[in-house]
This record gives C-alpha cells, structure tokens and sequence, in this order.
C-alpha cells in the first residue's frame, strides 16, 4: 500500500480549496482576541469537537460563523499564508484557491481589504515558497443573482488577481442555472467559470453547470455516476471533477470512504482529481485526502499519478507553468 510519506512527498496540485475552509481553531482563537471578538466555544478543543455534520448546510452554519474573526486585511493575508505553508509541507505545487467576497462585504469588510490580504499571501507564496497560484471568486448562491452581479462589479477593478468565478455554499434548491446572466457577464469580462454541482444537488446541476454557465470544471460532481449519459458526457470531453473525499464523507455524501466513487470514475476515463475543500473543518489536507483514498479504497501508485496528471490537465494556469509540473 501507499505510504504516507510517499504520498507526501508526491508533487501535487489543488483546485478545490475555500481558503475561509483552511481557517483552522488556532488561528481563529488567535484572530478572535487580536480583533476583540467573542468566540460561542471555550477553547480549540471545543471548536473542534463541534465540528460533526449531518449535512452541507450543518457545515455552512458554523463556516459563516468561523469567517467572523477575519477582519483585516492582515487576516487575510495570515489565513493564506497557513494554508500556503501547508502546500509547501506537503508538496502541493500549485494552487487555485476559492475566496467568498459575499461572506465578508455583507457583515461591512471592503472588497478590497479581503482581496488584497490573499493576492499579497499568494505573491509572497510564489517568490518565498516556489508555490504557483490563480485566484478564483465565488459566489454564494443561497444569494440573488442580483447580490453576485454587485459582487462582479467590486471584482471588476482587480481582474489582474483572479482567474475565475465559481459557486458554492448551499446547493440544493439553487441551481446553476440562477446564476446564467452573471456568469455570461463574467465570461465576457474575460474570466474562467466553474461551479459546484453534484455534490448534495442532482445530476442535473452537473448538466446545467456545463450547458448553461459553461464551466472549465465542475466542483464535486460526484453524483454525476447517477446519470450514464453524463458519465459518458464527462469522459468524451475530459471535463475535469474537483473531487474532495475527505468533505463528502464529513458531510455524509458517501457513508464510508469504502463508499467513494472516485476511483470507480477514473476507471471509466473521466478527469477526476483530489482535493482537500475545506481542510480545517474535514480532517485534513491533501495529503490525508490520498491517503484516505489508499487506506480505503487501496488507491495504488499508477492511480496516484493519474490524478495528479488530472489536476494538472484541469489546472487554469498556462501551458509553460503545466509543463514544468507534468
Ligand atoms: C463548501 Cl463543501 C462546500 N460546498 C458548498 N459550498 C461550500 N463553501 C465552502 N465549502
Ligand atoms: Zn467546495
């Protein structure tokens, strides 16, 4: 079997990240007292016991509630560099992080405070760390369109800093196809696309994903093996899945990891790749990722390097950086 330190030391590359889901208990007790904030838990241990989820929005309730404490541009920046310090330890070479300006710009903080905090972690990740990165926006789809279009325009000043826009936060009930006129608009200014769809929500939000809002990747989609069209649909076109193993089992996705399908998936040729989501609240980063895949589904050296090489396919970044990384 694959050993954690192999897996470790493999060079790897993450494209399904929320950078507010690497805000891990010290930190958050770290910025609580530096911005004067009172925390609802008594210490780190008490964070931690209550992360046990039933479901995504059980997650989302007390993620919402963690992003409190960033505040300043500072904060920003001291959330992105723990999560680049982690790349580093684990050999996770490239990175395409998601941020949630909505989170933030709705409880008073500027755009501007939150974007500049990250890009200035993610240049200082390059030039220190040697770690490749490409920022990606997302909007909260519990949300109007109307509040992502808002959200777009405060974007719109800083298109140097990020790649793309994305959505997350609750699925069921708010399809892609909500968000079709602000993703057109996006795309016309240039950006990337991708969503979250599959994960809680039908097949059919993988469908629309693709067809109505013309995504790069689909975050998640791994209830895309409910539809044999879609399946076959994802394998022809080698549309890349942003798959989290250690997320769906905390958010009981899949009962057990024994469960997973994502081996099952780059079995029949489609472009699945590990990631860790949100790697504070679920257990782990990339490496526990793989080796949760290599514990419970026997995942093996070829298989490993498949999704890497999966990662690499999906990647936004340019031809020469994915060179360098193949
Ligand atoms: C998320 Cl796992 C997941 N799904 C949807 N939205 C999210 N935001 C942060 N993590
Ligand atoms: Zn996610």
């Amino acid at each position: 079997a694959l050993t954690e330190s192999w897996l470790n030391a493999l060079p790897k590359v993450e494209l399904h990240l929320h950078l507010e889901g690497s805000l891990e208990p010290e930190l958050m007790f770290a910025l609580a007292q530096r911005n004067q904030i009172e925390l609802p838990f008594k210490d780190v241990e008490a964070v931690r016991a209550a992360y046990e989820f039933s479901n995504l929005q059980d997650f989302l309730d007390i993620y919402y509630q963690g992003a409190n404490v960033l505040i300043h541009e500072q904060d920003f920046y001291d959330l992105t560099w723990a999560y680049l310090t982690k790349c580093k330890e684990q050999n996770v070479v490239h990175v395409e992080p998601f941020f949630d300006p909505q989170t933030h710009t709705d409880r008073g903080i500027a755009f501007e405070t939150v974007i500049n905090g990250i890009s200035r972690a993610l240049k200082d990740g390059q030039e220190k760390l040697g770690i490749s990165s490409e920022l990606i926006m997302c909007f909260l789809r519990h949300l109007p369109e109307e509040a992502a279009f808002d959200t777009l325009a405060m974007a719109e000043p800083h298109l140097d800093k990020i790649i793309g826009v994305g959505l997350d936060s609750s699925e069921q009930g708010h399809p892609p196809e909500k968000f079709s006129r602000v993703f057109a608009k996006a795309r016309a200014l240039g950006l990337l696309t991708v969503a979250h769809a599959g994960e809680e929500g039908p097949a059919d939000y993988v469908w629309t994903a693709i067809n109505d809002l013309k995504v790069g990747r689909v975050d998640h989609g791994v209830r895309s093996s409910e539809d044999a069209e879609l399946m076959k649909h994802l394998a022809e076109t080698r549309m890349p899945l942003t798959v989290c193993p250690l997320s769906n089992t905390k958010l009981c996705v899949f009962d057990d990891m024994s469960q997973h399908n994502i081996l099952d998936m780059l079995a029949q040729g489609i472009c699945v790749t590990v990631n860790s989501d949100d790697p504070a609240y679920f257990g782990g980063y990339m490496t526990e990722n793989f080796v949760a895949l290599a514990i419970d589904l026997a995942l093996d050296e070829s298989q490993a390097r498949a999704l890497v090489q999966n990662s690499i396919e999906g990647a936004f970044c340019g031809d020469q950086r994915k060179s360098e990384m193949a």
